[in-house]
């Protein structure tokens, strides 16, 4: 491999297009050299925009392009975990988002090929792991200034949806994110989940405006996660944990305090993309260094594999209004 890492971006949308802009602006060792999209134009765009990378309509073609030395994978959700086990078979590092997989037992199947490939090729794009506020607080937590950590709490704030969610695409497309924090952050497994969600209207009953998860984690600690899909004014995460002598809580917005005329304002950021912006980019530069060591760092296979077994416990528990156990199997050993 030469000094330039070369990656090939499956989607050219709004995330793989930031993924596109991230490693052609800010990461050195780095060429987006292969992009593919279905809609052709929106791959050209990107493509002109990242200094001319190839142009594919077919992610297959593209994994298998020996000038692509790592993939990164923002196509639709229901693509991520086929094509994350076409990269495992081709032995290339993957960038997959969020989530790995639609479900536990898609997600069961990225697993069984990389334990079977005997070593771990795949990061999933928890990129909360590398946001300095999510940090700051597991910092704080890690210490043990705060004595023993009891309770951990998010709380995810979505502008809007493009059209009526229901409670699964809630849970597998937002929420999942905040499993992952909760795992990370306190360092256990969750093993036992109660959701309760409230519909956009009586007539929709299947559709999910706010979501709220009550967690048990192994040691008996305890979470809650809250999720509005919908709240019309802007995006806000925020993440606190609750020790025996204190609590550590980030602040859900970055931008000053300003009064004025009687009035205290503060700017609300618009999506993920703003709030994020620092976090997508050292997930990327640290994926990128680790491709160029030889190894694969960050948020695992399993991590995307035990959220999912969590988000479809959560999905039983508010179809069925009753707890759910969360049963995960043993870790293969390539998980450390
Ligand atoms: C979006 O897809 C993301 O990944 C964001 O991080 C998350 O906060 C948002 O809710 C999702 O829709």
């Amino acid at each position: 491999m030469s000094d330039t890492v070369n990656i090939g971006v499956i989607g050219a949308g709004g995330m793989g297009g930031r993924h596109a802009v991230n490693l052609t602006d800010e990461i050195g060792s780095a060429r987006v050299a292969a992009i593919m999209d279905v809609d052709a134009a929106r791959a050209e765009d990107v493509a002109a925009r990242c200094g001319g990378s190839k142009v594919y309509a077919d992610a297959e073609a593209l994994i298998a392009d020996p000038d692509v030395d790592g993939v990164v994978i923002a196509a639709p959700n229901r693509f991520h975990a086929e094509l994350t086990r076409t990269c495992i078979a081709a032995g290339k590092p993957v960038l997959c988002e969020k989530p790995l997989a639609t479900d536990g037992e898609e997600g069961r199947r990225v697993i069984e090929a990389e334990v079977r490939g005997g070593r771990r090729l795949t990061q999933v794009g928890f990129m909360r792991e590398y946001d300095p506020d999510h940090l700051a607080v597991k910092r704080v937590s890690d210490s043990g200034e705060q004595g023993r950590a009891l309770v951990f709490r998010s709380v995810h704030i979505n502008p809007g949806w493009n059209d009526f969610p229901g409670l699964g695409d809630v849970v597998n497309g937002s929420l999942v994110h905040d499993i992952h924090s909760a795992r990370w952050m306190m360092g256990e497994e969750i093993s036992r989940v109660y959701t309760s969600y409230l519909p956009f209207s009586p007539a929709m009953p299947d559709s999910a405006r706010y979501v709220v998860v009550q967690l048990q984690f192994e040691s008996g600690s305890l979470g809650n996660l809250e999720c509005n899909s919908d709240a019309g004014y802007g995006y806000e995460i925020s993440v606190s944990i609750t020790g025996e002598s204190g609590v550590a809580q980030s602040g859900p917005l970055s931008s000053p305090v300003v009064r004025r005329s009687n009035a205290i304002r503060q700017w609300v950021e618009e999506d993920w993309l703003q709030r994020f912006r620092v976090a997508y980019i050292d997930e990327m530069r640290a994926w990128v260094k680790s491709i160029g060591e030889g190894r694969t760092a960050g948020p695992s296979a399993w991590d995307g594999y035990a959220a999912m077994l969590v988000a479809d416990a959560c999905i039983e528990s508010g179809v069925s209004s009753k707890p759910v156990e969360v049963d995960l199997p043993d870790r293969p050993s390539i998980y450390g």
